[in-house]
């Protein structure tokens, strides 16, 4: 699983397209191509790997250290009152791209994940 080539392998490799937000050495993010509200944005490791219990010390620090500054770009940019931070692994969990990402869902006057949002 942890060595299939994703769409986000793809976008790393500049070999599709993305509305870039953030990137340095270990992590880039991006817009995501099907939102659920305005400034969903997807945060990724430039590792690949699969789940996040895989994920090498190294990328999960380089992550944490940059989600809250990208939610705060993100309440920024769109005037979010609250957002919802969203990681699934494995298919029953409704993962899709089998490349380890963050959702940043930013939320305006809505309750709950809202409109689109796939229950586990
Ligand atoms: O979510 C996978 C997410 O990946 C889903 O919200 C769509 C998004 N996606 C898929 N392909 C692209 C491209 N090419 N650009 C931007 N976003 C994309 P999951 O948590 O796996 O269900």
């Amino acid at each position: 699983m942890t060595q299939t080539r994703t769409i986000f392998d793809r976008i790393l490799e500049g070999e599709i397209p993305c509305h870039r937000v953030y990137e340095d050495e270990h992590v880039l993010a991006f817009l995501d191509i099907g939102p659920l509200s305005e400034g969903h944005t997807l945060v990724i490791p430039k590792e690949r790997k699969a789940f996040l219990h895989e994920l090498s010390d190294e990328s999960a620090a380089a992550i944490g250290r940059v989600l809250p500054r990208l939610a705060r770009a993100v309440i920024q940019a769109t005037g979010a009152t609250a957002y919802n931070i969203l990681q699934n692994n494995g298919a029953e969990a409704h993962q899709a791209v089998f490349h380890v990402h963050f959702h940043i869902i930013p939320k305006r006057g809505e309750r709950g994940l809202g409109v689109g949002w796939r229950p586990g």
